[in-house]
Order: C-alpha cells, then structure tokens, then sequence
C-alpha cells in the first residue's frame, strides 16, 4: 500500500474552501492507501495565535476530520506538536534549504506583505512542511491548488538531501483535484477563500449556520449581468458559485447554465445555499456529538503513538545522514 500524507492548520475553522479542495479527497483515498492526516499546529504558531483558541480550534479539527469521514481505523490522525520528531527534522531540512528559495514562495509573500512584525517561522514554513511528508515515505500528498509550489520545494529538498546525504527520502508526488482546486473567496472572488480571512463574508465554515450561509451566499459578489454563466475570467464571482454547486451536487456546469438561464442570480444564489446547508448538515450533527465524547482524544492517543513510532525511526536516519550526535553500537 502507498502512504498519503497531509495536513490542515488549526488556525480557524475548517471553510468550503479546505472540505472541497482537501478533506473531500483524503476520505475518498483512505481505502486505498496507508493514510498519515495532521493537525499541523506547529504550522498555525508561524503567525500571531490566542492560546485558548488554538486548543479549542486543534480540537475542533480532530473532530471536523472524524465528522466528514475519515475512519480512524484506517487513518492515522494526529497532532504535529505531539510527535516531537517534526520539530526535529523540521529543523535539518530548515538547514538544507536557502533563504532565496523561501524568499520566492508565495504564500511567504503574501501573509507578509504589508506586516510589521513578521516571524522567522512564517519564511521556514515550507522545510517544517517538508519535514512532515519525508518522515513518512510519503508517495502522495493531496492538497488544493495553492500547496502546489510548496510541494515543489518538498520534492527539491528532498532530493538534494538524498545527493548530499544519504539516499534515504521517497520523493513524493502532489494529487490536486481536478475540481475545486481553488475555491474562492466570496467578497474578492479573484483571492482563494481562507479561514483567517478577517472578513467573515468571505468563507463560509462547515459549523455555520443555515441562516448565516444563506446571508454570505446572497451577499456573495457576483457582476451586474445577471447572466448565469460560467467565465472565470469575466465572471469570477459567478463561476465560484456554479464550481461550488455543481461539485455537491454532481450536476455539470453545463446542466446548471440551462437550469437558470433567464433567471437572475437570486434564485440562483437562494438555491446553492440549500445545497450547501443540505451537504453539511449531517457533518455538523456528527461533529457535535464527537466534541462531546471520549473518543477523540483516544483516536488522537493512538494516532500520535503510531506516528511516533514511524517519525521517529526517521529522524534516527536523518541525523546519522547528517552526522548530528555519536554513532551507537
Ligand atoms: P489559512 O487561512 O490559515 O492560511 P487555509 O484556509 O488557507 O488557512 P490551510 O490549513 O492552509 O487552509 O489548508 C488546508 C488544506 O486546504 C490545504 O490542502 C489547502 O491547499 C486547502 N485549501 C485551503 N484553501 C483552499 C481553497 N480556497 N480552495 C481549495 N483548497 C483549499
Ligand atoms: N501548508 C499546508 C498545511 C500543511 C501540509 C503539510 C499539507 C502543513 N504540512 C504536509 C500537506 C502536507 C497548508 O495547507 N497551508
């Protein structure tokens, strides 16, 4: 069996944005493959956070992983911080990439544009990103469009370290899917919908509720045609909607076009917010009623000691490649 990894940020809760371009496929692929899912709050700590939040959103989004159906009987899910082996080689491949390469990355570019104060960790995000992936032998990593480069980054650095070193990281292979890549946000439909977006209007979370959704999708920016048509170009705000409503729906965008031509966008806009309540309802029933029970924190229990069982076997081969410590008998 192949292993899969990913990993989702505390930093917020979960929006169409990451069920569609991210969780949606990691429960599609656990039969099929050996599956490592983490909550990356190591990474959420590289901009400002609230502690009490955090450990309320880490939890919150055990439980969002479990509600949307990933089987921990098949799944590893864990916590990053509680496997002390990503810090660890976080920092080796930290020291294997160059400040140029993390310069260019442009999620870097953007969570720092503008900012005073921005941290060392936000520009060393990729190689504690890579250190995630290489511990496992991953050969797949599902994530939306905007990860792309950094799995690019991933994939160098571990083949430089494989030259330098040691030849001892798989080389892994990005999986995007083919729609919904990248949802968009609903106020700047030409920006990616995000969970710390501060305008709230702009994402809709999966424990919204039902009158909030069908407020964010009416006042969703659309253009002044009232044609009902998809062109992500012309009609980005638009085709962000038919993308989101054809994708829960299954109908084409095609189908849709027919569906409401010369009908004007409230309809159009009232409709896709029943599609969206009636997709996430039962999630958010079952995400309730795992915040309330033990299990969580068993499935974390064992998904954090399966995983340091693995990572740390890694770390071992990492630093003897890198000549860290003494050699043992
Ligand atoms: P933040 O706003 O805190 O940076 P985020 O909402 O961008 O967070 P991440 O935790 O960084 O989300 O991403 C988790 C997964 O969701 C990644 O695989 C990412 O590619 C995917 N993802 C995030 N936003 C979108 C989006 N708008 N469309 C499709 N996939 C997305
Ligand atoms: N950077 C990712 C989150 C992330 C991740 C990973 C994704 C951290 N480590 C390993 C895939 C594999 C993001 O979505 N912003």
């Amino acid at each position: 069996m192949k292993t899969i990894f990913s990993g989702i940020q505390p930093s917020g809760v979960i929006t169409l944005g990451n069920y569609i371009g991210a969780m949606k496929q990691f429960v599609e692929l656990q039969d099929e493959y050996n599956c490592y899912f983490c909550i990356v709050d190591e990474h959420a700590i590289t901009v400002p956070q609230e502690r009490l939040q955090l450990r309320k959103n880490i939890r919150s989004l055990a439980a969002m992983y479990l509600a949307v159906g990933i089987n921990p009987e098949k799944a590893t899910l864990f916590i990053q911080s509680e496997v002390p082996a990503h810090a660890q080689a976080g920092w080796m491949m930290t020291c294997v990439s160059y400040i140029g390469e993390l310069e260019r990355m442009t999620q870097f570019k953007d969570k720092s544009a503008g900012k005073e104060a921005v941290s060392s960790g936000l520009l060393t995000y990729p190689p504690l990103m890579a250190a995630d992936i290489l511990l496992y032998n991953t050969d797949l990593v599902p994530v939306g469009e905007d990860q792309k480069q950094h799995l690019e980054l991933t994939r160098d650095l571990a083949e430089r370290f494989n030259k330098k070193y040691n030849d001892i990281f798989t080389v892994p292979e990005v999986r995007i899917p083919k729609v919904g890549a990248r949802v968009m946000s609903l106020q700047e439909p030409t920006k990616k919908m995000s969970k710390s977006d501060p305008n709230q209007k702009s994402f809709i979370t999966l424990l919204d509720e039902p009158k909030q959704i069908e407020k964010k999708i009416k006042s969703a920016v659309t253009d002044s045609e009232g044609i009902v048509k998809y062109n992500k170009v012309n009609k980005p705000g638009v085709s962000n909607l038919l993308s989101i409503y054809s994708i829960f729906t299954n109908e084409t965008i095609e189908s849709l076009e027919q569906k409401y031509e010369g009908v004007g966008y409230g309809e159009f806009k009232a409709d896709l917010a029943q599609v969206v309540i009636h997709e996430i309802e039962p999630i958010q029933k079952k995400y309730y009623s795992l915040m309330e029970s033990e299990e969580l924190d068993e499935i974390l229990d064992k998904g954090s000691e399966k995983a340091n069982f693995v990572a740390s076997k890694m770390v071992k081969k990492m630093e003897n490649a890198m000549g860290l410590g003494r050699k043992r008998r």
